[in-house]
């Protein structure tokens, strides 16, 4: 009833101030806000390669604003976050192969973004939210019964999660030093709809819907644990909700894999034999196993995930690449011949 009205009297619960809304987890995010509470939604977004409005597509426009710009931007910012309630922090350069060959976007968006932010929610004494990942804590040994938990201690492989890990501190000094309200949490790798076909699922499911074969670096032993983007926003808006000022959230849905049981698993989806794919060279410096034990998120917040069987995520995801060809084709060409130029 609450809801119904105040929506009918343009009055909004919250006003949350969504960075990166217009990529991957962000775009999903922002679908599962509007589906499941009765927030109004501002996305800041620059829409870098990675950003694509057409993720936002058909929502609401009483709950809805787009905001095109960039998170360093401290004017910007400021006026944004002025007039929100929480900040929900996504936006960043998020691909490790890209932060090989030019690392340099990586500092100016995960680290001087993310302290422009914190800067401007200390300034409005903003409830601030960092999104972060799994990668911050290194990587673990295949056959190492341990799994990363809030305690492990920081050692990032890549430029990508030295930068994550940068801002993760920063965020951590911004509630020392200054009292803001925050909270972070740090996931592992998400797969769903939205996602860019840089990123390891969706390359392989759209090479076999181009009649290209997968590529699998190296051996393909490196292991991920693999969460729905749907679960992962759950889990935010739990943490958001009900999570203690200061406190780091490992978010994880136990869902380690192998990278070559994956590419297997899209071959025989689509109806193709499970070895036709390709070995590329390695990347550098390849992080070989994640795992996360998201026990204090279940304990403490009361958050379970919904997507627990792998396979018919993967079958739906792969799903909806099939009837979402004109969302990833005009990407397509231009990000596989990156990949060639590189080796991949
Ligand atoms: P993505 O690359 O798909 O999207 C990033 C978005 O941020 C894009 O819309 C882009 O236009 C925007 N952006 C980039 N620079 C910006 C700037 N300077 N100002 C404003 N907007 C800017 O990334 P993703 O995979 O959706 O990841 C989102 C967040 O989740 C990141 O912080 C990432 O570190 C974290 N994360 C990702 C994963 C994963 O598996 N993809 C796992 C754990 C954590
Ligand atoms: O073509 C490929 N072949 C391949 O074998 C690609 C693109 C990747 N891989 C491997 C590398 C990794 O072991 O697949 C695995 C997953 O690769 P990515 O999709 O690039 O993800 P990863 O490097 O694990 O990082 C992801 O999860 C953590 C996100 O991109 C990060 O933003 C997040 O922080």
């Amino acid at each position: 009833m609450l809801v119904v009205l105040s929506t009918y009297l343009g009055v909004f619960l919250r006003k949350l101030l969504v960075t990166g809304g217009a990529g991957f987890i962000g775009s999903n995010f922002v679908h599962y806000v509007l589906e499941n509470t009765d927030d109004h939604v501002t996305v800041l977004d620059k829409l870098t390669y990675a950003g694509n409005r057409a993720s936002l597509a058909g929502l609401p426009a009483e709950r809805f604003t787009f905001v095109h710009g960039d998170i360093a931007n401290p004017e910007l910012v400021d006026s944004l976050v002025g007039n929100a309630d929480v900040i929900v922090h996504y936006a960043a350069e998020s691909h490790n192969d890209n932060s090989l060959h030019d690392p340099r976007p990586f500092l100016d968006t995960n680290v001087i973004g993310t302290f422009t932010l914190l800067e401007a929610a200390r300034r409005h004494d903003v409830r601030f939210h960092h999104i972060s990942t799994d990668e911050v804590y290194g990587d673990l040994e295949l056959d190492d019964p341990a799994r990363f938990t809030e305690q492990t201690p920081y050692n990032p492989s890549s430029p990508y999660s030295s930068t994550k890990a940068a801002s993760d501190l920063l965020v951590r000094a911004w509630v020392r030093s200054f009292g803001v309200k925050a909270t972070i949490s740090n996931c592992s790798n998400n797969y769903g709809p939205y996602q860019h076909v840089e990123k390891f699922i969706p390359r392989q499911i759209t090479n076999v819907l181009t009649g290209e074969r997968p590529k699998l670096y190296g051996a393909g032993e490196n292991v991920r644990d693999w969460i729905h983007a749907n679960d992962h926003s759950s889990a935010v808006l739990t943490i958001i909700e009900k999570g203690v000022i200061g406190e780091t959230y490992l978010i994880g849905a136990d869902g380690e894999k192998n990278n070559k049981e994956v590419v297997e698993l899209i071959l025989t989806e689509l109806g193709q034999e499970s070895d036709a794919y390709d070995h590329v060279i390695d990347r550098p410096g390849h992080d070989m196993r994640y795992a996360i034990d998201s026990t204090k998120l279940r304990t403490e917040l009361g958050w379970e995930p919904r997507f627990s069987d792998f396979e018919s995520g993967l079958a739906s995801t792969i799903q909806w690449y099939k009837d979402n060809e004109a969302w990833w084709a005009p990407q397509k060409a231009a990000t596989e011949a990156k990949y060639v130029e590189q080796g991949q």
